[in-house]
C-alpha cells in the first residue's frame, strides 16, 4: 500500500482526491519543492523546506507550517512507504473555491499533497554526459519562486526531447539563465561560473551545494552570468539538480563541449558532491565511478 500526504493526514493513494477547483489544478496557482532520499533518508531536507516557506511568502500564500513540522510528515510518509532511493513531491496550493482570479479569503486554507516516488541515480547520464539544446527563456520574470506554473519549462524541455536532448538550456538574448529544470554552470580556464541567484533562475539547493563545495576546496567561482558564446566555447558544462545531481553536458545543438567528454572540475564535483551526500545520508551502493 502507498501513503500520500493530503493536508495534514497520511492516506492511501486512492483514497487521496482533490477538488476540481483547486486553485493548482485551475490556476497553477501555488508553490512545490522536490527533495532526494538517499537510503531512506532526506537530503537537505532543511534548505528545501526552508525554499517552500519564502516561494510561499512570495506569492503570499500562507504556508499553516512550520519546517518541523513538515519534515516530520515527510519522515513518517517516507518509511511508511518504505522508500529507500528515491524522491518526495511536495506542493501547496492556494485552497478550493469558486474560480475567480483574485485570492479566495482567509478562510479559505492551502491544499497540502505529497508523495513519494521510487528513482535511481541517474549513474550512465552521469557518468557519460548528456546533449542539450539552445532555447530562448520566454518565462516570466519570477524564476525565483518555485512555482507550479512550469509551462515555459516543460514546453523548454519537450523541444529538447524532440530533438533527442536532454536538457533545453535557455537564455534571455545573449544572457544564459538556467535549464528547463536544472541550474547551468560552465568552467573556463580552471573558473567555474554560474548565473548569480537573482529573479531570472531558480537559485538550486544543488547549485548552492556545489558552490559551498568550491569555496571550501578553492575551486574559483563567479556567480556571474555567462553568454550563449561562452557557453559554446567552455571547457566544461554541467547542469544540476535535485535529481540530476551534478551531470555533465557534453554537446549543445550539435557542437562538442570541449573534446565532447566530462572534464576534470565537473568529475572533482561529482565526487565531492557524493561524499556530502553519504556524509547526510551514509554510503551510496551505486556510486558514479
Ligand atoms: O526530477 C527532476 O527531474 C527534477 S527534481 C528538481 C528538478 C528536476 N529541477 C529543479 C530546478 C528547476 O526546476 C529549475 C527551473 N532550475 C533549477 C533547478 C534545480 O534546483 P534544485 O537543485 O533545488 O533541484
Amino acid at each position: 500500500m502507498e501513503y500520500v500526504i493530503l493536508n495534514g493526514d497520511l492516506i492511501e493513494r486512492s483514497k487521496a482526491k482533490v477538488d476540481i477547483e483547486d486553485r493548482g489544478y485551475q490556476f497553477g496557482d501555488g508553490v512545490y519543492e522536490v527533495i532526494r532520499v538517499y537510503n531512506g533518508k532526506m537530503f537537505t531536507a532543511d534548505e528545501h523546506l526552508e525554499r517552500l516557506l519564502e516561494s510561499g511568502k512570495k506569492i503570499e500564500l500562507n504556508i499553516p507550517y512550520s519546517k518541523d513540522q513538515l519534515k516530520q510528515m515527510l519522515i513518517e510518509m517516507i518509511e511508511r512507504n518504505n522508500l529507500e532511493l528515491g524522491i518526495v513531491y511536495m506542493q501547496f496550493s492556494r485552497g478550493t473555491s469558486p474560480r475567480n482570479h483574485a485570492y479566495p479569503g482567509a478562510d479559505v486554507a492551502p491544499v497540502l499533497t505529497a508523495y513519494t516516488r521510487e528513482t535511481t541515480r541517474p549513474v550512465e547520464s552521469m557518468r557519460n554526459g548528456v546533449k542539450a539544446i539552445l532555447i530562448e527563456d520566454i518565462r516570466w520574470l519570477r524564476c525565483d519562486i518555485k512555482s507550479l506554473n512550469l509551462l515555459g519549462n516543460i514546453m523548454a524541455k519537450q523541444k529538447a526531447a524532440q530533438s533527442g536532448s536532454f536538457e533545453a538550456i535557455q537564455h534571455r538574448g545573449d544572457t544564459v539563465t538556467e535549464g528547463s529544470s536544472s541550474n547551468i554552470a560552465i568552467v573556463k580556464d580552471g573558473t567555474l561560473y554560474t548565473h548569480p541567484a537573482t529573479n531570472l533562475i531558480l537559485n538550486g539547493i544543488t547549485r548552492r551545494k556545489i558552490n559551498e563545495i568550491c569555496r571550501e576546496t578553492g575551486i574559483a567561482l563567479k556567480e556571474s552570468a555567462f553568454t550563449k558564446e561562452d557557453l559554446l566555447a567552455a571547457d566544461e558544462v554541467f547542469m544540476s539538480s535535485t535529481s540530476a545531481e551534478v551531470t555533465p553536458i557534453i554537446e549543445i545543438e550539435g557542437k562538442l563541449i570541449g573534446n565532447g567528454s566530462p572534464g576534470p572540475i565537473t568529475n572533482k564535483l561529482q565526487n565531492l558532491f557524493e561524499e556530502s551526500i553519504e556524509k547526510q545520508c551514509g554510503s551510496l551502493t551505486v556510486k558514479i565511478r
